[in-house]
């Protein structure tokens, strides 16, 4: 194994709801993973990765401290941390690299359902109970409010029951935990999922190209998601036509059809779903003999 400061360092959440998504998304970047005893590190036995197992909460500033190069944490938290350094007038030492399609909820305000909320507003001189107040703060500023943040490390959603708050302020996905309250969502300040990160730090020309490496493997994943290979046969004077219904596709590749001049032999790659419609179309336009396949791996 090379020596610990030559191997990437990945902080991700150690129990909670990204961690199976993140570690199956490295796995699926071909990377082989032991755990250790203690649970706190997977070691990367055919790639020198390592995995960090931390609290969510950790993972931007173990990111912007350079104890890790990347980490695997939701938009919510990264802006959060952002917010609260700038507050401080401390830069941010890490960058977003990209979004990684889980892990998608939204930061919103709700307030109990018999209450009025007419916009922004509305929330004059309320108390709103959150454990994002970076973020509160910015959309109370961005709209020209004064209201009163109310900080709750967790279970923000009982804040109004106990007469600690009006409004509040939290992550939402399925809107259960609000409606089993007796609150319901007004207004959305953020959609978030979760998204890698990475040190601004510079790093050594070896550790960079890994870092670049599984950067664009993680990319390969993400585009093969949704991608799609379609084959079909098109007549030649529909071509341009079908052409033009096949979704998302880069310069598809057109093949002569042995015996027969008519058609020809049309292979896309399609970076978006490919629903029955879209078959249904692209026959009614005079294809035939339309094929669609998983794409498994995928590298630009
Ligand atoms: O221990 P650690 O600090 O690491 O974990 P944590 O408890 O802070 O985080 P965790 O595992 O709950 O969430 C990690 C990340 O998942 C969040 O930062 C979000 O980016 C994302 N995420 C996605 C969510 C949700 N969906 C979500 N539903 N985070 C929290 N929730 C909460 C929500 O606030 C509500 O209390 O789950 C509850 C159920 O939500 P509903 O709307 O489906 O009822
Ligand atoms: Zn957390």
């Amino acid at each position: 194994m090379e020596p610990s400061e030559q191997r990437i360092k990945i902080a991700v959440q150690k129990t909670g709801r990204l961690t199976d998504h993140s570690i199956d998304l490295l796995e699926r970047c071909g990377l082989k993973l032991t755990r250790s005893k203690d649970q706190l590190i997977c070691y990367g036995e055919n790639m020198p990765i390592d995995l960090l197992l931390v609290r969510d909460d950790d993972i931007p500033g173990l990111v912007g401290e350079d104890i890790c190069d990347l980490g695997i944490v939701g938009l919510n938290v990264v802006e959060e941390k952002r917010l609260n350094r700038a507050a401080d007038g401390r830069p941010t030492e890490f960058k977003q690299v990209f979004a990684l399609d889980f892990g998608h909820c939204r930061l919103s305000l709700a307030a109990p359902e018999d209450a009025v909320y007419d916009g922004p507003e509305s929330l004059s001189n309320k108390r709103i109970a959150t454990s994002y107040v970076g973020l509160l703060k910015r959309f109370l500023d961005e709209n020209d409010v004064e209201a009163e943040p109310v900080y709750f490390s967790g279970a923000v959603e009982i804040a109004p029951k106990l007469g600690r708050a009006d409004y509040i302020c939290d992550i939402v996905s399925t809107g259960g935990t609000l409606r089993a309250n007796g609150l319901a969502e007004v207004d959305v300040l953020l959609e978030s999922e979760a998204v890698v990160i990475q040190t601004r730090k510079p790093l050594g020309d070896e550790k960079q190209a890994l870092v670049d490496k599984i950067l664009q493997r993680l990319d390969g994943v993400l585009q093969v998601h949704e991608s799609k290979y379609i084959m079909l046969h098109a007549p030649k004077e529909a071509l341009a036509e079908i052409r033009d219904l096949l979704p998302g596709s880069e310069a598809p590749t057109i093949l002569r059809l042995d015996g027969n001049d008519d058609k020809v032999a049309v292979h896309a790659v399609c970076r978006e779903n490919v629903f029955w419609e879209t078959l249904e179309n692209l026959k009614a336009a005079g294809a035939s003999s339309l094929l669609v396949l998983p794409v498994e791996k995928m590298l630009a």
